[in-house]
């Protein structure tokens, strides 16, 4: 690699260093700070009042993952590692409890990978 061709290089990987900077402070309305790791969601319950509006700020520390939810109709979304994505639901009006799962088979603690919304 020349010396212009690693200055290119720099310049496009600071480039998208900033607009993933950016991209992460649109998403700064009030939710919950939301992690997917190998293997485990942080935080692994959410308590909701009965209608309530969540927003979680959903990204991946570590691995692919994805956040599926029947109960919820949370459709599936993708948590790659970095990439804050806002993924939002309406508790259900009948109380108790709800489940959202990773739906990629993303190693041998996949199945772990749970969260229950405890609507109360
Ligand atoms: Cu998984």
């Amino acid at each position: 690699m020349n010396l212009r061709t690693f200055v290119a290089a720099l310049a496009a990987t600071f480039a998208l260093s900033i607009a993933g900077a950016l991209a992460d402070t649109t998403t700064a309305a009030p939710g919950i700070v939301f992690t997917a790791s190998n293997w485990q969601f942080t935080p692994g319950k959410i308590a909701a009042h009965p209608g309530q509006t969540i927003v979680l700020h959903a990204k991946s520390i570590e691995g692919v993952h994805a956040l599926v939810s029947d109960d919820l109709g949370i459709k599936s979304v993708m948590l790659l590692p970095g990439k804050t994505v806002d993924v939002t639901f309406v508790a259900p009006t009948k109380p108790g409890k709800y489940y959202i799962h990773c739906n990629i088979p993303c190693g041998p603690g996949h199945d772990k990978m749970t969260v229950v919304v405890d609507v109360q």
